[in-house]
């Protein structure tokens, strides 16, 4: 028999799919001079995350609804899964000895973790608490920084790096099905979680956000404290014009993870633009912004703070806030037009 025979490939899909650690492996491979630490550090993240998925699910049960009593840094009432969700990241990290600095939403500061391990990790845990009690979508976000001397003792500050130093991003939505995103510069690829095996395995991709959408989304609640800017771009895309695909739908969650999967999967745009009240934005840049903004730029859409790139942002504070506008690039520069216009006299 001929050996080009076992060239041929399968006519069907293979019965077991591509797992998450399979896929990193495989780059890993490609990358000379890999050590599979990286392989492993994202082993843990997905690990964290799968356990965090089944507190979720059960959370109704295991008496997790409801708050803790005690305030976080950023003054927010902290509930009992933002908590069991923190612990489970910090504890995981850190056993997994790479991670040099944590940064997360529930605590004060950066954590260095004691050992020069080569990564700075940074994590919303639980994101979208408000519809933690509500059985609506909520999920967690991380992005990942390779340290710049990882033999040095880690400091805090060593956290302060724009988006654009990223190596990695992503976000698990814990959904109808818990789904993880991930892009490690090259593509953003969607896990699927099978429950009965509690692995994640390649649903999509090579996923792209379309170049032009129809569905907005923003907390129409905040009209009244917005910018002229934002309110004429408000008033813009829900205006009848055919043609352009005009008035867009309008969806709005309100959990970050769910408001920007639609958005990165259907096109469109999701924006929390400053206002009066919010006068840098509400959301994190570390944690939130950073990683969207990668994961967006990987996926062909675009993240802006209104004007600049997200990822250009040279970051002050570990809880530092900016208004956050992602989405296909034909919406977003739309957008952009709007907000960076002369207010007219
Ligand atoms: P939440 O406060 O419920 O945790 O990051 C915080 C966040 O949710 C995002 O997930 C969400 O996009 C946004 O805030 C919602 O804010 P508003 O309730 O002000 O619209």
């Amino acid at each position: 028999m001929s050996d080009s025979i076992s060239h041929i490939p399968p006519a069907v899909a293979p019965i077991v799919g591509t797992t998450l650690r399979d896929h990193v492996l495989a780059g890993m491979r490609a990358a000379p001079g890999s050590t599979g630490e990286f392989t492993s550090l994202l082993s843990h993240v997905s690990l964290a995350i799968r356990i965090i998925a089944v507190r979720v699910r059960s959370a109704g049960l295991a008496n997790l609804l409801g708050y803790t009593g005690e305030i976080n840094v950023q003054g927010e009432a902290v509930q009992k899964l933002d908590a069991y969700a923190n612990e489970v990241l910090v504890n995981v990290l850190e056993r997994s000895g790479h991670c040099g600095i944590l940064g997360s939403e529930e605590l004060d500061g950066a954590r260095t973790a004691g050992h020069p391990g080569k990564y700075v990790v940074l994590f919303d845990p639980l994101d979208g608490s408000s519809n933690i009690d509500l059985n609506g979508s909520i999920g967690t976000i991380f992005a990942v920084l390779r340290r710049q001397d990882a033999t040095s003792p880690p400091s805090a500050n060593e956290a302060l790096r724009p988006g654009r130093d990223l190596i990695a991003a992503g976000y698990a939505l814990y959904g109808p099905s818990t789904e993880m995103v991930l892009s490690t510069g090259q593509g953003v690829h969607v896990f699927t979680m099978d429950p009965n095996v509690g692995e994640f395995f390649l649903s999509q991709a090579s996923v792209r956000c379309p170049p032009k959408g129809t569905i907005y989304s923003v907390n129409e609640g905040n009209h009244a404290r917005w910018t002229d800017g934002v309110k004429k771009w408000n008033a813009w895309i829900k205006s009848e014009a055919p043609e352009e695909a005009r008035p867009y739908s309008h969806r709005y969650v309100g959990s970050l993870v769910a408001d920007a999967h639609r958005t990165l999967l259907k096109g469109g745009i999701f924006a929390y633009p400053a206002d009066k009240k919010s006068t840098k934005g509400k959301l994190r840049l570390l944690y939130e912004a950073n990683p969207m903004g990668f994961i967006f730029e990987q996926a062909g859409g675009m993240a802006i703070d209104g004007q600049r790139r997200i990822l250009d942002i040279v970051p002050e504070a570990i809880h530092q806030r900016t208004p956050l506008i992602i989405g296909s690039r034909h919406d977003v520069e739309a957008f952009r037009r709007f907000a960076t216009e002369a207010p007219s006299k």
